[in-house]
């Protein structure tokens, strides 16, 4: 498969962009100027280059697409190209030329999760083949981005259902997109369940992403592919026709590769949406606070500043060493800074292991949310109506590979049809009241109060169990890498390498709702300082792909047959160890 299909996908490249010629990772000269490379440029410098007339917003969605389709066979990120791209790029330049500038991502493309609806020829499936075909019209987040004259380029890859569907199926694989795989080792767990959006952010698929998280979902593949990611809090972005699974959990949040990149895309999705009422709690009246102001150089300069240490103490066995003596010096580097550190401990944390009310909510949210997503079709080729018919429909249709990839997050014996109860019952009130318990006095809620701390710390690993709970936001910046020698493991059906050399890691920093500003200050004043982002030059793979990776495409065959043994993410152990979901525990992972 891998050298006889190269020099097809160059081919294509070559064919595809005429304007620029591909190798995108060293720079192209185009009229005497170096073109950036497009694993590492960042939205100051495209618009530069924009603004400069050294490349079009056309030659952008060409460059970017030639990635695309040279890469997509080995790490499946991108499900499908939007047939529109070329022409609201080409609009994009008129309308640049004419003087006119509709925000800061003016011309630029952007990959959005296979979860939120576009008006257009693309489909939103979560995928699946149930919504293949399916019409709908914009979500509010992608007329905003439309708006702001954003050109979104496709649509990214996921867990399917964003992981809420079966208990032994893996991070990154959809019926309709196939398996995704991370660029950092080969065959690489890009964990879920904003997957495609963390492998396309990562390696320059587009300028950034959007994600979408319920627990996890976009914190844990940024962490994993050395991304900023930004779990907003639940309101602070509409979730208007995006597919759902909890209205009381679930956020869309960008995934980019700087925090400055990922603020100017959250300024851009963020405010009131008459569709969404949750939005309807952004303080001052709706007024989006101004991210881009807040990223301070100084900002630890006088601010206090939480550690989550009994988390840490309780959960030692999910972090490996390496993660551990990073976060200690990552601690030490914003003490340095100006910062008082303390220990801000979650309260109730070994309490909340023992108890699984988030299982009630979300299965109670997602029978009723998907029900109402689905009412809200302009075309529904499959009649599906509710959980149970898109359960049905899973279970008939080939391609959606039931039963070896079961459904047991629906039909298991704690899933949501089991449960037969939605988010209307008086049985979800009791549930809804021990999360926020749990999530806020006993978890990070409490733990901001009671020690007067701006935010708290946790490697990313740990962080985003207590916050989904209350639905506070959270931002992961890259904090390191595994070292070169670090055993490899394999997930549970040993298709993926679970953990091995170089794989990245990420620090969180954890804030109370609507603390986006503050978050987004603390993580560039640690970015600043640290750049590990800019260590990868030296780790990802697709660098050179033909050349160190390519060869490596049916490597965890190898890695099978030599008999590596198997070792789970971090997040499904730890989800398994607290007993969530149905038969087994990997159905609550990274939802
Ligand atoms: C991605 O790759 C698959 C083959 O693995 C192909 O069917 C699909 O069309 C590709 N998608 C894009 C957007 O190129
Ligand atoms: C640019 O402005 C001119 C003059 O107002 C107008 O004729 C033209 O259609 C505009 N082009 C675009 C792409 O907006
Ligand atoms: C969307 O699905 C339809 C099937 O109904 C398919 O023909 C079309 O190619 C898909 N769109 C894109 C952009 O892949
Ligand atoms: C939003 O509206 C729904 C139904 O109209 C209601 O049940 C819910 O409580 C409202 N939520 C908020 C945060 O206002
Ligand atoms: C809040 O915003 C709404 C809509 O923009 C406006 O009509 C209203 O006057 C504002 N209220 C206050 C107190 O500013
Ligand atoms: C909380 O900390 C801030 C500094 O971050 C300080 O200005 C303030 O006085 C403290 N408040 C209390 C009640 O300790
Ligand atoms: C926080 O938890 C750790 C570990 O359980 C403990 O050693 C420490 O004393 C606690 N800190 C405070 C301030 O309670
Ligand atoms: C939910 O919380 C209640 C109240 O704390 C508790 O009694 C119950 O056991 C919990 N249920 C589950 C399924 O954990
Ligand atoms: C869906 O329902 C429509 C109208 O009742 C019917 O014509 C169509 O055949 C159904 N499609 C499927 C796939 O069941
Ligand atoms: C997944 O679970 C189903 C139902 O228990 C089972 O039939 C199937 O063999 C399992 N697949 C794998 C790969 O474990
Ligand atoms: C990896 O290398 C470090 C020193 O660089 C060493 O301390 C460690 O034991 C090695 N680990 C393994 C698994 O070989
Ligand atoms: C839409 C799309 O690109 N689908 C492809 C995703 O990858 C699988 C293989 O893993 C292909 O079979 C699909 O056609």
């Amino acid at each position: 498969m891998r050298l006889s299909l190269l020099p097809v996908a160059l081919l294509g490249a070559v064919t595809t962009v005429t304007a620029l010629t591909i190798p995108p990772y060293t720079g192209t000269l185009i009229k005497g100027t170096q073109f950036p490379s497009l694993l590492d440029v960042d939205l100051e410098e495209l618009a530069a280059g924009l603004e400069s007339g050294l490349f079009t917003s056309v030659d952008l969605v060409k460059a970017y697409t030639a990635r695309i389709i040279e890469v997509n066979s080995t790490l499946h990120a991108v499900t499908e190209l939007n047939p529109d791209a070329l022409a609201i790029a080409a609009t994009a330049d008129g309308l640049r030329a004419n003087g006119t500038i509709l925000g800061p991502l003016h011309g630029i493309p952007i990959l959005i999760k296979n979860n939120i609806a576009t008006g257009d020829k693309m489909n939103n499936t979560a995928g699946s083949f149930a919504l293949y075909g399916a019409k709908q019209p914009d979500s509010t987040l992608a007329k905003k981005l439309r708006a702001a004259g954003v050109v979104i380029l496709g649509k990214t890859n996921l867990s399917q259902w964003a992981n809420y569907r079966s208990s032994n199926s893996t991070n990154g694989w959809s019926a309709y997109g196939g398996q995704v795989t991370a660029a950092y080792y080969p065959g690489q767990d890009p964990s879920g369940s904003s997957s495609g959006s963390g492998v396309a952010s990562s390696i320059g698929l587009a300028l950034a992403t959007l994600g979408s998280e319920t627990s996890g979902s976009i914190l844990s593949p940024s962490d994993v592919n050395n991304l900023v990611g930004i779990k907003p809090t639940v309101g602070l972005t509409s979730r208007y026709l995006v597919i759902p699974i909890s209205e009381h959990q679930d956020t869309v949040g960008p995934m980019a590769r700087t925090v400055r990149d990922a603020a100017y895309l959250l300024q851009t999705i963020a405010g009131p949406d008459p569709n969404d009422n949750y939005t309807s709690a952004i303080p001052n009246n709706g007024t989006v606070p101004d991210y881009l102001a807040a990223l301070k150089y100084e900002s630890f300069r006088g601010a206090r500043i939480g550690v989550a240490r009994n988390v840490l103490e309780i959960w030692a066995k999910y972090t490996d060493a390496p993660v551990a003596a990073a976060f200690e010096t990552a601690i030490a580097q914003i003490k340095a800074a100006g910062a008082t550190i303390v220990d801000a401990n979650f309260t109730a944390f070994e309490a909340w292991q023992n108890d699984n009310n988030e299982t009630l909510v979300l299965n109670a949210d997602f029978l009723a949310n998907l029900k109402t997503y689905l009412s809200e079709l302009d075309y529904n080729p499959n009649n599906v109506t509710d959980l149970a018919s898109v359960n049905s429909f899973t279970h008939r249709f080939p391609a959606e590979d039931y039963p070896d990839r079961d459904t047991a997050v629906w039909d298991g014996p704690q899933g949501a049809l089991t449960q037969g109860w939605d988010n209307t019952d008086p049985r979800f009130w009791a549930a809804y009241q021990a999360n926020l318990y749990f999530g806020g006095e006993g978890g990070i809620l409490g733990a901001l109060e009671r020690t007067n701390t701006s935010a708290v710390l946790l490697p990313t690993q740990l962080s985003p169990s207590i916050p989904a709970l209350v639905g506070s936001p959270v931002v992961t910046v890259p904090m390191g890498f595994y070292p070169a020698n670090w055993t490899v493991t394999m997930n549970r059906r040993r298709t993926l390498v679970s953990s091995g050399p170089n794989v990245p890691f990420g620090l969180s920093f954890m804030g109370a709702k609507f603390s986006e500003a503050e978050l987004l200050g603390y993580a560039y004043a640690y970015e600043q300082r640290t750049m590990h982002r800019n260590e990868e030059e030296e780790r990802v793979c697709t660098r050179d792909w033909v050349e160190r990776c390519g060869e490596f495409e049916d490597w965890p065959r190898v890695l099978r047959e030599r008999g590596t043994p198997v070792r789970m993410g971090w997040w499904d152990e730890m989800k398994e160890e607290k007993g969530e979901g149905g038969t087994s525990k990997e159905d609550m992972a990274e939802t």
